[in-house]
């Protein structure tokens, strides 16, 4: 160790509220280095570098040490889910409201979140905020967090660790649930239409490993053991995107034609191009399958998915609430007034159709709306 080490040391204990100390501490020495005019240090000290190699974008922010300061790791803007979630968490961290938040963009690899949590570690962040693009490999750059006395708070998507202390807490959707409320409106509409012919689906996935893509597609494969006249005949992954959706249709229709009866698309965006290849090719979507359309179900209700719904493009829509903001700051106001938070908590969400009939579907022995959908209610939505 140096001297400057050994001092710094010390001074610092790993904990969290110690980590406001440790800017202190970094203050002294900048202004030293000041006096002595030292310009490397001077260029260094109290900023974010933000750099943007490997095309990765991140924020740059003054640190203060009035605010609390969070670094924030995004998936990416992959989907309309995806902008609705950012602009929640950027409008609640704002500096108005006594955070400095350094936001990255890690455009959909895990490689820029680890680097991204990498920084936030060094920059001395007071907590981490995470949304896992998959579930798994986050076990060594938490235990650095850890270590640093970093509280890490995981939303969104799920993480799979060794040790659950490695982070304090996750919010977010449950994913399985979501796909079984739309597998039995299907079971429920297909029963009520006296729709009674063996069902093609194609499984239209999520980014792999995601949690959101885990848990709907495990649903979709339940449900088809347990209905016996369902097949999935294709699955392949459209990333959450709108343009891979497009392509992974494109070539499902080359291959099957109208022997596809229903489009299970893992988000809204996916859904857009699939609705678009299927049209392009001159089919129809819709919800009349016995006359050869082409029926799609669909996730995350966002406006211009749930615009689709009401127009009967899109069957069934089940909402993925994005409006996390407002829930995440509230999980560091807890923390920070010295209360405890619950390590798991899931959100609860909506079910949507633009047809009537199906008020209520049960799953898992518990009621479920699905909310007839109108113009007012999509005009109403914040995303
Ligand atoms: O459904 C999709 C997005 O993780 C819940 O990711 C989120 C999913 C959402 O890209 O649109």
């Amino acid at each position: 160790m140096t001297g400057w080490q050994e001092i710094e040391a010390a001074f610092i204990k790993k904990t969290h509220f110690n980590r406001k100390r440790q800017s202190s501490f970094c203050f002294v020495v900048c202004v030293f280095f000041i006096v002595a005019a030292i310009s490397l240090v001077l260029s260094g000290c109290g900023q974010t570098d933000g750099p943007d190699t490997d095309g990765k974008k991140t924020d740059k922010v003054q640190i203060t040490d009035e605010k609390i300061t969070v670094g924030l790791s995004q998936i990416g803007s992959e989907s309309d889910w995806r902008m609705a979630s950012t602009a929640s968490v950027r409008s609640a961290f704002s500096s108005a409201a006594g955070y400095d938040l350094i936001f990255d963009d890690a455009q959909q690899k895990q490689e820029n979140q680890l680097k991204a949590i990498r920084e936030f570690i060094d920059q001395g962040v007071d907590y981490i905020i995470l949304d896992p693009i998959v579930e798994t490999g986050w076990d060594s750059v938490l235990s650095e967090a850890k270590e640093a006395g970093i509280p890490v708070i995981v939303y969104d998507r799920r993480i799979e660790v060794d040790d659950d202390s490695l982070y304090t807490c996750w919010i977010g959707s449950d994913f399985k649930l979501e796909g079984e409320r739309a597998c039995v409106w299907l079971q429920e509409y297909l029963e009520s239409s006296g729709v009674d012919r063996n069902i093609n689906i194609v499984d239209m996935q999520g980014t792999p490993g995601a949690s959101a893509q885990i848990g709907r597609t495990a649903a979709l494969e339940e449900a088809v053991m347990l209905n016996k006249n369902w097949r999935i005949i294709a699955q392949d992954t459209g990333d959450f995107t709108t343009a891979k959706g497009k392509e992974v249709m494109v070539d499902w229709l080359t291959k099957y034609g109208s022997d596809i009866n229903v489009v299970y698309a893992e988000n809204d965006n996916m859904a857009y191009g699939a609705i678009e290849a299927i049209e392009a090719r001159g089919y129809k979507v819709g919800l009349d399958i016995d006359n050869g359309e082409f029926m799609v179900v669909s996730f995350d209700s966002s406006h211009n998915g749930l615009q689709l719904t009401l127009n009967g493009k899109i069957a069934v829509n089940t909402e993925c609430n994005p409006l996390y903001g407002p829930r995440l700051t509230e999980i560091i106001q807890t923390l920070e007034s010295g209360g405890s938070v619950e390590k798991e908590t899931y959100i609860e969400e909506e079910q949507f159709s633009g047809i009537s009939y199906i008020g209520t579907i049960q799953v898992r022995n518990h009621p479920y709306t699905v909310t007839h959908l109108t113009e007012n209610i999509i005009s109403d939505r914040q995303y």
